[in-house]
């Protein structure tokens, strides 16, 4: 409920040719990871492909008191972004380039 959660929408980037790769290794999400970001405050989480620009479109609800920017730190999320490096664009930290979208509409 949006007293308590609120939608969450961010972009990232795929290397051409690495959406079966980013798919399965998804397929396959670590358990712990899961949870980590569970714990996070985060929950149904979908990341949609447009193939023609290799943007990945992230969208999340997450509780308003969530604590996603711990996880930059956490080893197991550090792990994540290390095995999906060789799909994605990075940062020179390691963390997937974030592009931030904008909110234009919403129906609720
Ligand atoms: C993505 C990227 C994000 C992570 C998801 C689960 O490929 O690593 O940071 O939240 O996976």
């Amino acid at each position: 409920d949006t007293a308590t959660h609120e939608k969450h929408a961010f972009a990232m980037r795929l290397h051409p040719g690495r959406a079966d790769d980013y798919r399965r290794r998804h397929d396959a999400l670590w358990p712990e990871l899961a949870r980590l970001l569970r714990e996070a405050g985060v929950a149904d989480y979908s990341i949609h492909l447009d193939p023609a620009s290799h943007t990945l479109f992230a969208v999340l609800w997450r509780r308003r008191d969530h604590a996603m920017a711990s996880l930059h730190d956490h080893p197991v999320m550090r792990r994540w972004w290390a095995h999906m490096a060789d799909l994605m664009e990075t940062e020179p930290s390691g963390a997937p380039t974030v592009l931030p979208l904008e909110p234009l509409f919403h129906l609720p």
